[in-house]
């Protein structure tokens, strides 16, 4: 079915053939617009942005490039087509057909995972809305808009599902949803780095790079699901998904580009000299790299998780690319690697495979977030500057679980909290580098130009050239 614009609340789901859920959705509408003009990017409200849309959920729709005033954008609500045989693939239902409506006896979990997963897309909103009034290029300014506009359309794909499928108690998780306040003292956003600052565009570029990319695991393991709805609409959220992490790669490394040039032509490593001439030296873009990955690493849960366990046994969740296992898809006798504390040192142990989803799908993830480390220290080596980017060993800074108990350095070695408090400035950003990096931040916003600490993209969007008029203010 293709997307009918003609209707309040574009969608490929025949809205129109449920009066009632259309209304409830309708009703939505207003507060999410509210939430919008209050939350959403500032500075934006005005503009014509070069922004891609869906006009159908196929490879030659979905993604339209046109001038769009930003709150005229039509947030719809989009899935995959469906495939009529899909089965269960794991868990205790495995092998029955997939679920077209909510069972009973998971309605609780389902419910929770859905509104987690919503919670973040407009926490990210949220986080990121100051960051238009110091954009380092029109080229960069459209790209955040973009990225703000799907994380609101992945609050309504979420949305959808709650109105949709849990009655009452949906509806008033949807109003939830726009209640909620990123780094809000007395109602928080859910999940820890969904209440953190980002502050400025290097976090912003982190971001996108480290935390969108848990977006990704958490939707790939959510694609796996036995509720067939919910399968769709992440695995076309995933689609918008990769040019969000897209913005993030690209972003550090053209950040770590023009750094380098920098120290070419200065024949400098020196960070005084180089925050001098303007660039952000390679030592803070680690502190920055390390807070990012360790806060993000977080969002996976424990690393031994009975949660975990029944979302997988129930059919709600499965791992990362589910069906080319070849195991039993069941896990109830497997075992996998996890970190364990033993007298205060680290230690390779193992627990039941079924309750340490979350580790396995964190390890799927750094394995991920790693090869693009790589690809930023390409930039440097071809720079032939002697200085490599690591990512801190996985019990560095953990706030959830186990590993939250002990002090461990980037490189794993465990520590006092003396040794740590002493250390810790070396290896996480510090209010002084934040204020630095701040201190760069400027509005420029003249079609091709571009702030001195970045360099300009290799390829800017759907074939456009650097020097595109990406916004137009009004
Ligand atoms: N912060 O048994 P555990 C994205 C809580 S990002 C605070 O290990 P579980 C996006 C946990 O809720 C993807 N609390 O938890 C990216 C539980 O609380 P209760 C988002 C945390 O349930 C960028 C308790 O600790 N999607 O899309 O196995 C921009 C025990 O923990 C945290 C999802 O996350 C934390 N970091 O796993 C925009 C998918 N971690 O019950 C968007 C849906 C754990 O004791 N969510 N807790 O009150 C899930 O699958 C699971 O909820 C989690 C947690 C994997 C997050």
């Amino acid at each position: 079915m293709n997307i009918s614009y003609a209707e309040k609340i574009p969608n490929n789901v025949d809205l129109g053939g449920d009066r009632v859920l259309q209304r409830a959705l309708e009703h939505w509408q207003p507060e999410f617009l509210k939430w919008w003009a209050d939350m959403g990017p500032e500075g934006s409200h005005t503009a014509d942005v070069y922004l891609r849309t869906a006009v159908s959920v196929h490879p030659s729709g979905w993604a339209h490039f046109d001038y769009v005033k930003m709150p005229d954008y039509r947030w719809g609500i989009f899935l995959s087509p469906a495939d009529g045989e899909r089965k269960i693939n794991f868990g205790d239902h495995k092998g029955e057909p997939a679920w077209q409506d909510v069972p009973g006896e998971h309605r609780a979990n389902l419910r929770r995972i859905i509104v987690t997963q919503g919670d973040t897309e407009p926490a990210s909103v949220e986080q990121q809305r100051h960051l238009g009034l110091t954009c380092p290029s029109l080229y960069d300014l459209r790209n955040l808009f973009q990225v703000n506009v799907e994380e609101g359309r992945h609050l309504w794909a979420m949305v959808y599902l709650l109105q949709r499928y849990f009655g009452r108690d949906g509806r008033e998780e949807a109003e939830a949803l726009l209640q909620r306040r990123s780094g809000d003292q007395d109602n928080p956003r859910i999940l820890g780095a969904f209440n953190e600052k980002t502050p400025d565009w290097l976090a912003f570029f982190m971001f996108t790079y480290f935390t969108d990319r848990d977006g990704k695991f958490q939707l790939l393991a959510l694609a796996e699901s036995g509720f067939d709805p919910l399968a769709r609409t992440t695995r076309f959220m995933l689609m918008e998904e990769a040019h969000h992490m897209y913005v993030g790669e690209s972003g550090v490394g053209r950040i770590i580009h023009r750094t380098c040039e920098v120290m070419a032509q200065h024949k400098t490593d020196d960070p005084a000299r180089l925050r001098a001439l303007g660039v952000i030296d390679l030592p803070t873009i680690q502190r920055y790299l390390n807070f990012h990955f360790s806060v993000t690493i977080d969002l996976f849960g424990a690393d031994v998780s009975s949660n975990a366990a029944t979302f997988f046994s129930s059919g709600l969740k499965g791992r990362y690319g589910e069906t080319a296992f070849t195991d039993d898809h069941l896990l109830r006798d497997a075992l996998y690697p996890v970190l364990q504390i033993v007298d205060g040192h680290l230690e390779m142990g193992e627990a039941p495979a079924l309750n340490a989803l979350n580790e396995k799908l964190r390890d799927d993830y750094i394995k991920d977030s790693v090869a693009g480390v790589g690809r930023w220290n390409r930039i440097i080596r071809k720079s032939g500057i002697p200085f490599e980017l690591t990512v801190p060993h996985k019990a560095f800074n953990r706030k959830i679980g186990p590993l939250a108990g002990l002090k461990v350095a980037p490189d794993g070695r465990v520590m006092s909290d003396a040794e740590w408090t002493a250390k810790q400035r070396e290896w996480l950003a510090t209010d002084e580098d934040r204020a630095f990096v701040a201190s760069l931040m400027g509005r420029v916003a003249a079609a091709g130009a571009y702030a001195n600490w970045i360099s300009p993209p290799a390829l800017a969007i759907n074939k456009q050239p650097n020097d595109f008029e990406f916004v137009r203010f009004n």
